[in-house]
């Protein structure tokens, strides 16, 4: 049940004719279609799916900033193109999703390297995705692994999938984002026992406390995660990212603001294609051709 090593391989670059071309890079992964399911027939790429993959599996996947920098730029591109309407992020090898930052670029670093460089802007980058994203994580999800997958908008995870915010061990913090998604997600007190302690969770945990969208077993993570990514490529794309940007709101804003600005964008909808299609068919009692307008 192992995904194909040959499967077409490109970096940053979209559209079913660019998958043609080979990795300039080899540090992400860009399938544009997604390959079909393993149980599914071989010649039904999944419209609308891209699975893009983390590719350091002998350091586990850990987050090089030039690692960062490209999973930024193939993401942008890929919510760039029309074609595309749900993303499915995963690391390669069977051991982990991403073990972390790169400890070794870390190490050198100061507080004012780190802030002159801008090597964090690529997280901004990642959270101004509007497609939805899905983390396939099979293995180790730590510390800014954690961070990434906390990113995305639903993890898929294998049974054998473990989460954790580590960085108190090396003397530091979480710092893309741990701290915040973390305690949102699984609240206060489990939060801060994590991440003052270091300990990791398991999937079982994770899924316990809120942090995951569902287990599977370990061979059928991807395939997952790309079929529930199929069944949203097959919604509204307008209304998908709406409902995306309006769910995000609700950890930014107060409940009345989150409520009005609810409303703004539902009542925006009404001026789409889309939502004349999508009542029409449902009043004539025929499937709906999303137009994406
Ligand atoms: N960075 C660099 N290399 C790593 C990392 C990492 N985070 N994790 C694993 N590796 C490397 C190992 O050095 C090793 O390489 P080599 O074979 O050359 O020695 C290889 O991957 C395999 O790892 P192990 O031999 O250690 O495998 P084990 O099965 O023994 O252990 C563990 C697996 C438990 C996951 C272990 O590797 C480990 O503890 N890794 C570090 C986990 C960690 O502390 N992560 C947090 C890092 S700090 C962070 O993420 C801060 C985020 C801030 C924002 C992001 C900014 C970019």
């Amino acid at each position: 049940m192992t995904r194909s090593p040959s499967s077409t391989s490109v970096t940053a670059a979209t559209g079913p004719a660019a998958a043609s071309s080979e990795a300039a890079s080899p540090l992400v992964r860009v399938e544009f279609p997604a390959p079909a399911p393993v149980s599914a027939a071989p010649a039904n790429d999944l419209p609308g799916v891209a699975l893009v993959t983390l590719q350091r599996p002998e350091a586990l996947n850990a987050l090089s900033f030039a690692l960062l920098d490209e999973l930024a730029m193939a993401l942008e591109a890929l919510d760039g193109d029309p074609a595309c309407r749900a993303i499915v992020i995963t690391g390669s090898g069977d051991r982990a999703f991403a073990a972390g930052a790169d400890i070794r670029e870390l190490e050198p670093q100061t507080s004012a390297t780190l802030t002159e460089s801008g090597a964090f802007g690529a997280w901004d980058r990642i959270a101004k995705i509007g497609l939805p994203l899905i983390a396939a994580v099979r293995g180790f999800a730590l510390g800014g692994g954690c961070e990434l997958a906390m990113a995305c908008d639903m993890i898929v995870a294998a049974e054998d999938a473990s989460f954790g915010q580590p960085e108190i061990r090396l003397g530091v913090m979480p710092g893309a984002g741990g701290t915040q998604r973390l305690t949102r997600a699984i609240g206060k007190a489990r939060a801060m026992e994590l991440i003052l302690t270091g300990r990791t969770m398991s999937a079982v945990e994770a899924d316990t406390h809120g942090l995951i969208t569902r287990i599977v077993p370990a061979p059928a993570t991807v395939d997952a995660a790309l079929e529930l990514a199929a069944r949203i490529a097959a919604m509204p794309p307008l209304a998908v990212r709406a409902a995306k940007a309006a769910i995000l709101d609700a950890e930014e804003r107060s409940l009345g603001d989150g409520l009005a600005r609810e409303r703004v964008a539902f009542f925006g909808l009404f001026d789409t294609d889309d939502q004349a299609e999508g009542m029409a068919a449902f009043t004539q009692k025929r499937t709906p051709a999303w137009s994406g307008r």
